[in-house]
């Protein structure tokens, strides 16, 4: 509240003045915002401030982008619209990557922005960065809504708070302009017009029809598997999943970041056997996973024969369903009260899948995993991706409660395969898009979040997308641990230049560089690692100390292919190779 005093419009009593900074932080802090990813400047310098001073965190990025995805993960780790900051038109834009890609992965998220004067950008007349912010926004996000009067700073902040988490969550714009900021109040009817948002996600509760639909095609399947993606882990209905699991006896295989939700080492994991128990099963039930590219689209020759296999599928979004193949049993509910009404359906007599089929898919899985053990104890200097990552998995298994961003190519596609997790949305990475940039504002934002070590693994070109944070890890003295694998350069560091010329390949960086001396900068420790055995050391004394530490791994440049484990999505030329 201001003691500014509005003499003219007090008649008797002086009247008590709230304005439009306060009305906002007011907003936040009633629906328990306690922290705001950001960048600052005009129009939005003082309202982070003044936030500051009202006691919400509010953490200072060098770039929009990676506030962003430090809010969008911030979402998806507690639940709560995770809040980014930003100025008007460039430093939105800038933001609005992030925003896209959170509503891409339903992650729930506001992008606050601040905007130039309506009358000045109705009418083009170029005012400072002038852009129609929420035209932009709407196309990529779940919802986007402007406030011009500071009467409605409480409906606007709790519609964008609503349509973060309800339902399907995602992205949300909220536009606010400069001038609402210092548009003042009434300071009663101010606090009055705040709106405290109950029950932002409700539960949804899946028909009874559709439960028992279900129930029945699982009964049915011979060689049935359930498919954990992060809508699951997403979820945080942990016990519940995991009593379905084990009731029913079905291998499970976990997406990317559903990986951990149950521990990678549970003899039910068929992580290690993903061609075949995509192949050979007959039911499938997805538990907050989409049928998109990273499953083949339902469809193709990672799966069994067209009409061989159906499927279950749970998800809160009724729109997901039959979105690439037939779901034969939709069930449209929140993940918790969905996997609640099956293990309720199921009874205390459930026959638990057959065990030759189990049998068969722990086979697989027994080969696959005997077939990478001896690659993990790799010793070769320059190291090779899986002697390196043979010292993180070994880290991961002794400090489970640490949480792993990962982002790049090989770096990406191997350190998913090697490090097992452990506990549920530990495993943070670059999601349904394949985004890189994703790593600094994630390991932020987990760290803040959890107060959690943080274990970023990066590839080096990934790296470079976010790289200027570890300033802000620095600045704000985060336990953070950035591995760069350092091959220098995108997939290898080997390529050429096709026609010759002095110009390196469009794939390659600067040879040998030495990554970690942009801690030092900062005052963090630097490493420079060239074994397995100085990578572990250096990992398990930056988790001991909780310092910020960048440790540059040294990987041999011929080591990695094409795209990682995508090669296959890369278009070829039906030409002759020049
Ligand atoms: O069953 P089979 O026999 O098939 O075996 C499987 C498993 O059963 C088995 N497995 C195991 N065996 C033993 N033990 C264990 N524990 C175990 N676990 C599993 O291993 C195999 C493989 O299992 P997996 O991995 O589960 O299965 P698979 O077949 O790979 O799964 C398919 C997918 C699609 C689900 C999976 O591959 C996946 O999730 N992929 C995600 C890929 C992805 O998103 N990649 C990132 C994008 S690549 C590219 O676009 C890049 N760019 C362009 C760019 C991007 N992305 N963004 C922006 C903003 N701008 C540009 C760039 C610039 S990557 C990139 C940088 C790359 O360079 P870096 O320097 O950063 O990185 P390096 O490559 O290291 O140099
Ligand atoms: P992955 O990439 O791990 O396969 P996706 O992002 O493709 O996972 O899928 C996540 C799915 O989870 C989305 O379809 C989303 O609608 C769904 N989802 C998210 N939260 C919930 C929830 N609480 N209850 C039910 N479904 C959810
Ligand atoms: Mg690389």
């Amino acid at each position: 509240m201001l003691n500014t005093v509005a003499k003219d419009e007090a008649p008797a009593a002086e009247q008590e003045l709230t304005d439009g900074f306060h009305l906002i932080i007011d907003a936040l802090k009633l629906n328990g915002v306690e922290t705001i990813y950001g960048v600052p400047g005009i129009p939005i310098t003082d309202f982070g401030r003044m936030a500051q001073g009202a006691g919400i965190r509010v953490i200072s990025f060098r770039h929009e982008q990676n506030a962003g995805n430090a809010a969008a993960i911030a979402g998806y780790l507690t639940k709560k619209p995770g809040i980014c900051l930003t100025v008007s038109a460039p430093g939105f834009l800038n933001g609005l990557t992030a925003l896209a890609n959170a509503t891409t992965n339903c992650f729930p998220m506001i992008l606050i922005s601040g905007s130039s004067e309506r009358e000045i950008v109705d009418l083009q007349q170029g005012d400072y960065e002038e852009m129609d912010q929420l035209a932009i926004a709407k196309p990529l996000c779940k919802a986007a809504f402007r406030v011009l009067h500071a009467a409605d700073i409480g409906i606007g902040v709790a519609r964008a708070i609503r349509a973060a988490v309800s339902g399907r969550p995602g992205g949300v714009y909220l536009d606010l302009p400069a001038k609402l900021f210092s548009q003042t109040m009434e300071a009663n009817a101010g606090a009055k017009s705040l709106v405290k948002v109950i029950d932002a996600a409700p539960a949804q509760i899946p028909a009874p029809d559709a439960v028992k639909r279900a129930l029945d095609v699982l009964k049915s399947a011979k060689r049935p598997l359930i498919i954990l993606g992060k809508g699951a882990a997403y979820a945080q209905a942990d016990d519940a999943i995991r009593t379905l699991i084990e009731k029913s006896g079905i291998p499970f295989l976990p997406m990317s970041m559903a990986k951990g939700l149950l521990p990678d080492t549970h003899p039910q994991c068929a992580g290690a056997a993903r061609s075949t128990v995509l192949k050979e099963s007959d039911v499938v039930m997805l538990i907050g996973a989409r049928l998109n590219w990273l499953l083949s689209h339902g469809k193709g020759k990672s799966w069994g024969k067209p009409g061989s296999q159906k499927f279950i599928q749970i998800d809160i979004e009724p729109k997901e369903m039959d979105s690439n193949i037939e779901i034969a049993a939709p069930v449209v509910g929140d993940i918790g009260s969905c996997v609640s009404a099956l293990l309720a359906g199921m009874g205390d007599n459930w026959t638990p899948a057959p065990a030759d089929w189990t049998g068969a898919v722990k086979t697989k899985k027994d080969e696959n995993i005997a077939k990478m053990a001896p690659k993990l104890m790799s010793n070769a200097v320059p190291m090779d991706y899986h002697g390196a990552l043979g010292a993180l998995r070994t880290i991961i298994r002794e400090r489970p409660d640490a949480i792993l961003v990962n982002e790049g190519a090989n770096t990406l596609d191997l350190a998913r395969g090697v490090i097992d997790m452990y506990q549920p949305r530990k495993r943070l990475d670059v999601g349904t898009w394949g985004v890189m940039g994703i790593g600094m504002g994630f390991a932020v934002a987990a760290a803040i979040e959890t107060g959690k070590p943080v274990l970023a693994v990066e590839g080096d070109s990934a790296f470079g997308f976010s790289g200027m944070e570890v300033e802000t890890i620095c600045r704000y003295n985060l336990p953070v641990c950035v591995v760069v694998f350092n091959n220098n350069g995108i997939y290898r560091g080997t390529d050429v230049n096709p026609s010759g010329g002095t110009d390196v390949a469009t794939t390659v960086f600067v040879r040998d560089a030495r990554y970690d001396k942009m801690m030092e900068a900062f005052g963090g420790v630097g490493v420079n690692a060239t074994t397995p055995d100085e990578l572990k050391r250096a990992v398990n004394a930056a988790m001991d100390s909780g310092k910020p530490t960048l440790i540059n791994a040294v990987i041999d440049p011929t080591a990695g292919s094409e795209s990682g484990r995508i090669g296959n999505l890369n278009p070829q030329s039906v030409l002759k190779k020049k």
